[in-house]
Formats: C-alpha cells, sequence, structure tokens
C-alpha cells in the first residue's frame, strides 16, 4: 500500500476537543473557526510529504456531543483506522474521554482497528504531556485490544497533524498486512 492508496478514517471524541479544527487545518492548510458539528462532516485529504503522499484519506468527523455519541459505531463497518481526539488541557472530562474510547475501541466494529489518541490543544499552557495523557485514558491497558497510540497536536498551528497522519497511514499498512489472510473488509 503506497501512493494512489485510498483509507477511510472516522474521527471521534469529545465535543469541542478540537475534531473539526483537525479536519479544515489538513484540508486547507489553515486555522478556521469552526461551527459545533452537528451530524458530521467529510473531506477527502490527499497526503501531501512522506510516506503519505499522494494517499487519498477520506475522514469522517462524527459530533461529539453525548446524544451523537451512539452513532458513531455504525461508521466503523468501512473504517480501516480510528482517529480519537482529546483535548489535552481537559483534565476534568479525561475520565469522559477514556470512558468513551474503551467503550469506541472495545466495540465489536472495531476489534482490532488501529487507533490514534491525537492529544490537541499543546499549546494551551496547562495542556497535560503525552505521558500523562497516556497513564489518564488506560492507553497500555487498551492496546491489548488493538494497535493504540498516541501523538500530540495544535490544530490551531498544524503543529503535530502530518506525522499524526503518518503514524496513522502506518498503523493501517500494519493492520492490513496483518489480516491479510481473514476476512477482507
Ligand atoms: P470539535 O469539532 O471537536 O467539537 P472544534 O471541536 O474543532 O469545533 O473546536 C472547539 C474549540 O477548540 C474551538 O474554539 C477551536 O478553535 C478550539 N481549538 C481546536 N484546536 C485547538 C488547539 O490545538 N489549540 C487551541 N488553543 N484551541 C483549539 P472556540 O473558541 O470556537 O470554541
Ligand atoms: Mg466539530
Amino acid at each position: 500500500m503506497g501512493a494512489g492508496a485510498s483509507i477511510q478514517i472516522v474521527m471521534v471524541g469529545l465535543d469541542m476537543t478540537g475534531k473539526t479544527t483537525i479536519l479544515y487545518r489538513l484540508k486547507f492548510n489553515q486555522y478556521l473557526n469552526a461551527e459545533s458539528t452537528v451530524g458530521f462532516n467529510c473531506e477527502k485529504i490527499e497526503g501531501s510529504e512522506g510516506s503519505t503522499k499522494g494517499v487519498t484519506f477520506t475522514i469522517w468527523d462524527l459530533g461529539g456531543r453525548d446524544n451523537m455519541r451512539p452513532l458513531w459505531k455504525p461508521y466503523l463497518r468501512s473504517a480501516q483506522g480510528i482517529l480519537f481526539v482529546v483535548d489535552s488541557s481537559d483534565t476534568e472530562r479525561m475520565d469522559e474521554a477514556k470512558c468513551e474510547l474503551n467503550k469506541f475501541v472495545k466495540s465489536q466494529n472495531s476489534q482490532g482497528l488501529p487507533c490514534l489518541v491525537i492529544a490537541n490543544k499543546q499549546d494551551l499552557p496547562e495542556a497535560m504531556d503525552v505521558a500523562e495523557i497516556e497513564k489518564m485514558l488506560g492507553i497500555s491497558d487498551l492496546s491489548r485490544s488493538g494497535p493504540v497510540r498516541l501523538a500530540p497536536a495544535c490544530a490551531v498551528t498544524g503543529e503535530g497533524l502530518h506525522e499524526a497522519m503518518d503514524i496513522m497511514f502506518d498503523m493501517v499498512k500494519k493492520w492490513k498486512k496483518g489480516k491479510s489472510g481473514r476476512i477482507a473488509r
């Protein structure tokens, strides 16, 4: 899998964590102040550098308010990867994020799907670092259900997002390789 590959990604996480800002940062390479998402946004994003050059990511940005979370699961059927976004400065809701992440990663439709947690809003002075967030979300425990990694980012400046997409692509490649021989999806 290389240039010309097309990958479906679902992007979820609590509301206000910066999912839509990430989507438009990746799409237009600039900061756009988005309205709160009702339903979903979807964009095709072309990788422009490194290993993702020539790769098309179709990213589904699903609304994160609690009444919309039950709608996340059906999107997993056609997905090859999960982006789970957290607000690195939101200590109060990290437990709620952990709960949703667990439910989502362990749900039947996502068995074994690669999941990259984006620790967004790293620009804020009160942002926790990667090690703290990994601990709070129980990433090492979650890794037993499937491949899970975490990457820091700032959607306002775009810092870390290309690296995050590189990691996601790498995880999807490994996952595809591992499941060849199993049922195609
Ligand atoms: P959502 O789609 O996950 O619900 P949004 O989140 O993309 O709508 O973003 C929610 C708020 O967080 C927005 O601010 C947005 O500008 C801000 N935000 C997103 N990413 C970052 C980041 O990396 N750093 C900082 N400091 N803020 C970020 P408003 O003011 O519109 O509520
Ligand atoms: Mg949104």
